[in-house]
């Protein structure tokens, strides 16, 4: 047995105890009201859902299992999908046997790679990520166990060996998605010898001659891991997994939900932005063109894409470490400077937009321009990226929720006209 599985399997009894006796002492206990603004609103604040894994403050950001991002951001997202499971950081020994675990469960099977090279040329690589997931799905083991009869309690094993095989392949599946679509070359195959993160970036097959592009794949893998249970990518995987649909369905689902421009397809759309700034001002622009662009985007009835956010009220701790790395390593690039020069800006014309609740930046503001200066300047895969990573929150939600034994979901959708009668409305 595997040492997160064994590690695993000794917690489940107590969250199960824990739960089951909070539910039966405080069941009728109210936690969460909802207002009509709030039914029209997208449920916004409304805390109907669990989620243990992470947690959004709105004025401090992600909080991984208690720990806050910024004291995570020289972890490996090894170690974050171990921390994200148990709710503890592994030692040495517990690292290495869920790398050797990725290792075991790794390998991308020949018909995926004849499905995505019959997809369109033009397919999206969000589309041929989540194609590829779905294919895949005749593999599971949460699948050919319950046509086998098994029992509830059970359900988390084989949701966690589906999660371990979907995240063991996932980098080599990115980084295939990236070569076919873009043409370039044949497929490079997995190293045994590197880590998770340094062997996407492997297989990616970008130049990286002194390791600065494995180590911002390492981070960017580590910050984008999970953002709570609400987001859509998160609440829409964990919604299909709650019917006991498998995980390929499920993480393949949710990435539907992350490819949404307002959600993870917004690093692509910022990077595109910052593009066409430079653009028309031919070159990095001064902080006045900037203002005028971003109050033309605002005008034309866009949003600017990497700023605003459903929960935070700060600046996103990710986008943060983001903006660090690059000033340690590419604060020459010009296209970091323009993101680094949007952030002085862009709030400031925010914050006279009275409608916008969050003027900062979020996690998509920053990594484009990073992905940019190592090569990576295909904007349109960069959601791909980031869906390599989210998939171990989802994975780890899954998991969990499979382990305490959550029931489908299930809220009550309301018609107008009952609104307006509970409201009293004429
Ligand atoms: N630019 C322009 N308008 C913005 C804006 C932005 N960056 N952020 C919010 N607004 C607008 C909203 O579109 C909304 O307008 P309408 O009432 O006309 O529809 C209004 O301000 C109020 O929105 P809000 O309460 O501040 O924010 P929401 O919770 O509704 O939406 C988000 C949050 C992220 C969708 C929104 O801020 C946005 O569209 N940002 C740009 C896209 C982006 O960066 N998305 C990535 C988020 C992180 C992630 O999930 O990956």
């Amino acid at each position: 047995m595997s040492k997160l599985k064994e590690k695993f399997a000794a917690m489940v009894p107590k969250m199960r105890e824990d739960i089951k006796s909070l539910i039966k002492e405080h069941g009728a206990d109210v936690v969460s009201e909802v207002t009509l603004k709030q039914v029209y609103g997208g449920m916004r604040g409304v805390r109907a859902m669990v989620c243990d894994t992470s947690n959004v403050p709105p004025e401090k950001g992600l909080i991984i299992r208690g720990i806050p991002l910024n004291e995570l951001f020289d972890k490996w997202p090894e170690e974050i999908f171990w921390l994200l499971c148990t709710g503890e950081l592994p030692n040495k020994d517990e690292i290495k046997d869920l790398q050797a675990e990725y290792k075991k469960y790794a390998g991308v099977p020949d018909y995926v790679w004849k499905v995505l090279k019959a997809m369109p040329a033009d397919a999206h690589p969000m589309c041929m990520l989540d194609t590829a997931i779905l294919a895949m799905e005749g593999e599971s083991k949460f699948r050919a166990r319950y046509a086998e009869g098994m029992r509830k309690e059970d359900y988390w094993e084989p949701t966690l060996e589906d999660s371990m095989r979907i995240l063991a392949v996932l980098p080599e599946l990115a980084a295939g998605v990236y070569r076919i679509r873009y043409k370039k070359g044949d497929l490079i195959p997995s190293d045994p010898n590197l880590d998770w993160g340094a062997d996407y970036a492997h297989m990616l097959g970008l130049p990286d001659p002194d390791g600065n592009f494995a180590k911002l794949m390492r981070l960017y893998l580590t910050l984008h891991c999970d953002h709570e249970g609400g987001n859509v990518s998160a609440h829409a995987c964990h919604c299909i997994g709650s019917a006991l649909s498998d995980p390929f369905y499920a993480v393949s689902g949710g990435l539907n939900g992350l490819a949404g421009p307002l959600h993870g397809l917004a690093n692509q759309e910022c990077l595109k932005w910052v593009i066409e700034v430079m653009k028309q001002f031919d070159g990095a622009p001064s902080k006045e063109q900037l203002e005028k662009f971003a109050w033309d985007t605002l005008k034309a009835g866009k949003v600017v894409p990497g700023y605003g956010h459903a929960v935070l009220r700060i600046t996103d701790p990710r986008f943060d470490a983001f903006l660090a790395f690059g000033k340690e390593h590419c604060a020459e690039d010009p296209v970091f400077q323009t993101v680094a020069r949007v952030f002085d800006v862009v709030p400031g014309v925010l914050k006279q937009v009275k409608k916008i609740a969050d003027p900062w930046p979020n996690v998509d503001a920053g990594s484009g321009s990073l992905l940019y200066k190592y090569g990576l300047e295909e904007f349109e895969y960069y959601t791909v990226l980031f869906s390599v990573s989210r998939a171990m929150g989802m994975c780890s939600q899954l998991v969990v929720s499979r382990a305490w034994g959550e029931p489908i979901e299930r809220p009550k959708s309301s018609t107008i006209e009952w609104l307006r009668n509970k409201v009293g409305a004429k």
